[in-house]
């Protein structure tokens, strides 16, 4: 289910433009528009929802699914080396895209947060 008002669901309906690197049935890659290292990709679900807790039992399998696909996708576009994982979870933690949302960063070596 996609909500019309969110970015990243406009983004998986092509509504609005985004440097795909990979998509199939369950989620979306993407580049980051602000990018905070040399990679920096974010993996989306192609469900909206807003956080881990309201994922539910299909959200889940989506989610463990993404990490599956994951370390291919790092891996061919960049992050040979490693890669940090981060989902921002809420405004203390600076969501602010409110569809969940895994950032991809590497292709460096990263500092400390
Ligand atoms: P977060 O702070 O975890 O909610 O991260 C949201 C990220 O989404 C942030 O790094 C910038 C990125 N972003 C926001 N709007 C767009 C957009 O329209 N296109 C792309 N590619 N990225 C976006």
């Amino acid at each position: 289910m996609l909500d019309e008002k969110c970015i990243f669901c406009r983004i998986i309906k092509g509504e609005i433009p985004s440097a795909k690197v990979y998509e199939d049935d369950w989620m979306c890659v993407f580049k980051d528009v602000e990018p905070k290292a040399k990679v920096h990709l974010l993996a989306v679900p192609k469900t909206h929802f807003k956080l881990i807790e309201e994922a539910g039992e299909d959200g889940m399998e989506m989610l463990s699914y993404m990490l599956t696909k994951i370390p291919a996708i790092a891996r061919e576009n960049g992050c040979e080396n490693g890669y940090r994982l981060i989902i921002n979870q809420g405004e203390d933690a600076g969501q602010t895209v409110f569809h969940l949302h895994i950032h991809i960063l590497g292709g460096e070596k990263l500092g400390d947060l």
